[in-house]
Order: C-alpha cells, then sequence, then structure tokens
C-alpha cells in the first residue's frame, strides 16, 4: 500500500504563465480569477486538492516581474514569500513564449526567466517545471525548453500540460504527490478553498473589470467588499453585498461608471451572475465607484482602500 502523502506546493512563474487556469484545473473548480491580461492576481490563494494517496495545498501566486509601485511590490514579495513556505515549488512556464523563442533561435530563457530561476534557487524548495499552454505549441518544442530549464537549475521533473485543456494534469498531480512529505491531512477532506467568501467576491467583481476594461483602469481598481448581509440566506435564501471599487483617478471613476451608468451595469451583471453559482442562492449586489488618489504608488494607500500590503 502506498503511503498517505501531504504538504503545500507553490505555483510560481511570471505573470500570465497559466498559474491561476492552472490552480483551477488541478481543484477542478473555479478558485482563482483569471484574465488574458498580465498582474491579475494580487494575493497568495490557496486551494485544497484531496484524494486517497495525499493532500496538496496549492498555492497560486501573483506573477513574478520587475515590480515599481508599492502595489507591484507587495505582489512580487507575496509570491516570493510563498516560495520559502512550501514543500515543493512548481514553476510555471508559458509554452507559447518559451516555444517561440526556442523556434527563433533565440535562448528560451529571457532575463525575467532567468530572474525567476534565481528565485527558485534561492528558496532551496525542490522544483517542478510545468510547460504549460501545450495545446497551442508544437510539442517538439517542449523537449529543447526543458533542457534549457535543466541546465539552468536542477528539476525534479518537468510535466507538459495544458492547463485549459485540463490534458496532463492528472499526471502533474502524480507528480507533485511523489515530492510531498509522507503525512496525514491537515485539513478536512471535502474542504477545498482556504479563502473567504468575502474574498471571493471581490475578486469575481475584479475579474469582471480585468475582462472588460483596457490600458491601465484595471491595474488602478482595487474592490472591497464593505458589507455582506446574510442575514436571510437561509430563510429567503438572499445575500445582499455591497462593494466599493477603488479607482486612483476621476477620469477611471468615468470609464468605470460609462455612459448612463452602462459599464457599471456590465460588470455588476456578469459578476451577479457568476456569485449566484458561488452562494448557491439569489444575490444582491451594490457596487460603488470611488477615488482613492494615487492608491497604487503608497503603502499607505493600499491600506487606505482595504489592500494589505
Ligand atoms: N491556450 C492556453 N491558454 C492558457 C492556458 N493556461 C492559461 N491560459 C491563458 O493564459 C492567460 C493567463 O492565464 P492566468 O491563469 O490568468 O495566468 P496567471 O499566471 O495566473 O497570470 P497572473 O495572475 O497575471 O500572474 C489567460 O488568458 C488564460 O486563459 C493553456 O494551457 N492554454
Ligand atoms: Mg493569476
Amino acid at each position: 500500500m502506498s503511503e498517505f502523502r501531504c504538504g503545500y506546493v507553490g505555483l510560481v512563474g511570471r505573470p500570465n504563465a497559466g498559474k491561476s487556469t492552472l490552480l483551477n484545473a488541478l481543484l477542478r473548480n473555479k478558485l482563482a480569477i483569471t484574465s488574458a491580461k498580465p498582474q491579475t492576481t494580487r494575493n497568495r490563494i490557496a486551494g485544497i486538492h484531496s484524494d486517497e494517496d495525499m493532500q496538496a495545498i496549492l498555492v497560486d501566486t501573483p506573477g513574478i516581474h520587475d515590480a515599481w509601485t508599492p502595489l507591484n511590490q507587495s505582489m512580487v514579495q507575496r509570491a516570493l514569500a510563498v516560495l520559502h513556505e512550501v514543500d515543493l515549488a512548481c514553476w510555471i512556464g508559458d509554452m507559447a513564449q518559451l516555444g517561440r523563442r526556442v523556434e527563433q533561435g533565440e535562448p528560451a530563457l529571457d532575463a525575467l526567466d532567468e530572474e525567476v530561476a534565481t528565485r527558485l534557487v534561492e528558496s532551496g524548495r525542490p522544483v517542478v517545471f510545468v510547460a504549460n499552454k501545450v495545446d497551442i505549441v508544437p510539442h517538439p518544442l517542449v523537449l529543447p525548453v526543458t533542457d534549457a530549464v535543466r541546465k539552468r537549475l536542477p528539476i525534479v521533473a518537468s510535466v507538459p500540460v495544458s492547463a485549459l485543456t485540463r490534458d496532463g494534469v492528472d499526471r502533474l498531480l502524480e507528480e507533485i504527490r511523489l515530492h510531498l512529505p509522507v503525512g496525514p491531512a491537515l485539513f478536512p477532506t471535502d474542504e477545498w478553498a482556504q479563502v473567504t467568501e468575502r474574498f471571493l467576491v471581490a475578486e469575481i467583481v475584479r475579474e469582471k473589470i480585468f475582462h472588460l476594461t483596457e490600458q491601465e483602469v484595471p491595474y488602478a481598481t482595487h474592490v472591497e467588499v464593505v458589507s455582506f448581509d446574510e442575514s436571510e440566506r437561509e430563510s429567503k435564501r438572499i445575500v445582499r453585498i455591497h462593494a466599493d471599487v477603488v479607482v486612483e483617478r476621476d477620469s477611471q471613476k468615468g470609464i468605470l461608471i460609462g455612459k448612463g451608468a452602462e459599464m457599471l451595469k456590465r460588470i455588476g451583471t456578469l459578476a451577479r451572475k457568476e456569485l449566484v453559482q458561488l452562494l448557491g442562492c439569489r444575490v444582491h449586489l451594490e457596487l460603488k465607484v470611488k477615488v482613492e488618489k494615487d492608491w497604487t504608488r503608497t503603502i499607505g494607500g493600499l491600506r487606505k482602500v482595504g489592500f494589505e500590503a
């Protein structure tokens, strides 16, 4: 009989590599928000995979990048902190980028990949390289990329996956198990998310803003749930939520509200639809757009809007 294993797994990599999509694929459930724009994830987000042989606490992180503003610096610090807390690190590589470089005869790893590799080495954790997005990349490119990664740092395995189609994801779970410590489950096996409903609500609203707005607007937006009234959740099957959508300029407020409040209505409608699924009841969602001047640019600003710096 194989021994039960349990431990923490960090999903790390550059922005847009597909870390959050992979977390959701591993969990077979949507926990983390995703978007085609880089720097979507701002916090560590942990979900739990439990099966007969293991429990893996999977921690999604913000993408590691050159950060200039206090908001971005705080994001990168969160990712790096996770690296030191886990039993195993999964380095998620975007094969669309890495593979293209190999195809063009360039080194697979660019300066930012090198930075990620350095951080992984510093952490001293065993590393699994996850070659993601293989659905859009010719398979023969995986090997040269993996070779380049292996030359740069010792990895315990390389697993090609598509987080989008779930191809290879079960094989990744098997590989993860091999590198976790033997030990009993740390959490009840029916627990799958380690975040509050309030956090998920704010994230879902933020995701819609990432999908519907452009340029600096999503990056200047923070969503804070100010009230979450579930007093009638059982009796009338309704939850009433008020959330502040905070931006850092008046012009951004104008864009988020839109002509005839149309943009805010679209954001609210899309978010509410998903919240009904998440909370399993009717949802009353009220969004209010506020300006907190330059909040992303100072530690005080981050604290003021409720983003824990
Ligand atoms: N074709 C394809 N696209 C993928 C795959 N995995 C993720 N994506 C897409 O890549 C984009 C980024 O995905 P995310 O999961 O948000 O990436 P992330 O690494 O969490 O990004 P940050 O939170 O910004 O660091 C989205 O448009 C995803 O749909 C994949 O396996 N195949
Ligand atoms: Mg993400």
